[in-house]
């Protein structure tokens, strides 16, 4: 893997222990969620969010997916409840896709594959930044949501808008203003689970928290995902889709549900 780590069929997913053995490791991320094996736990708090729009600072294509990033310097934007203790700043938010509808999601719910997954992702204020929680157990929370075709969904506009902007890998553009609790699905039901980044370094620092709920997204808007390119300005084009690494060993981990 020379290269770099990506998608493809030479520095994909199956190739990336080579150069990070922690992709077999005991807590890896993704998962299949199967959710008769699931338990209840009536102890899993309510998810707290709190998103203060004026924190969106850009939108960056990053070769491997675009992020959406946010100014956390304070405790403005952050995740609070569910099953995490303290407090939890927003970082960023990305997106995983396919290439046609029936692939694209992270997580799959008994084996079913969703055309697209979305990743808020927040680090543990007890660390000093994102980078020193990062590698730690209780570094990170991921908040995971299903993308399922249907309506156009309004509140991807701006998001999906933005990305004729940044086509190419390394490009970025200002991004301002947009709340990202506006993504949420009505009802906050969710899986949790103790897994791992889903992209090299694959560091095992992160809490799942999977919503049951999936949000809704057009053929017309899912096209917009795939016109995004993994490439560089000038070099030959490749489309950005199939940005996703497949579910994971469970390796004796329990996956706990905050409803019944
Ligand atoms: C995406 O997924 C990016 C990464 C992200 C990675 O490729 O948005 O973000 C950056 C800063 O490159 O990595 C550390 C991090 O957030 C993995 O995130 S994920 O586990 O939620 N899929
Ligand atoms: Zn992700």
């Amino acid at each position: 893997m020379s290269h770099g780590w990506g998608y493809g069929t030479s520095n994909g997913p199956d190739r990336w222990a080579e150069d990070y053995p922690i992709a077999n490791g005991p807590r890896q991320s993704p998962i299949n969620i199967v959710s008769k094996e699931a338990q209840y736990d009536p102890s899993l708090k309510r998810l707290k969010l709190q998103y203060d729009p004026s924190n969106a600072k850009g939108i960056l294509n990053n070769g491997h997916s675009f992020q959406v990033d946010f100014v956390d310097d304070t405790d403005s934007s952050t995740l609070t409840g569910g099953p995490i203790s303290g407090t939890y700043r927003l970082r960023q938010f990305h997106f995983h896709w396919g290439a046609s509808d029936e692939r694209g999601s992270e997580h799959t719910i008994n084996g079913v594959r969703f055309p697209c997954e979305l990743h808020l992702v927040h680090w543990n204020t007890k660390y000093p930044s994102f980078g020193e929680a990062a590698d730690k157990p209780d570094g990170l929370a991921v908040i995971g949501i299903f993308l399922k075709i249907g309506a156009a969904n309004p509140r991807l506009q701006k998001v999906l808008d933005a990305l004729a902007s940044i086509k190419t890998k390394g490009k970025q553009t200002t991004f301002s203003n947009f709340d990202a609790k506006t993504l949420l699905p009505f009802s906050l039901d969710y899986w949790t689970y103790d897994g791992s980044l889903t992209t090299p370094p694959l560091l095992e620092s992160v809490t799942w928290i999977v919503l049951r709920e999936p949000i809704s997204v057009s053929p017309a808007q899912m096209a917009k995902f795939r016109s995004l390119l993994f490439n560089g300005e000038g070099e030959a084009a490749c489309c950005m889709v199939d940005n996703f690494r497949p579910p994971q060993l469970l390796k004796g981990r329990k996956v706990r549900a905050s409803f019944k």
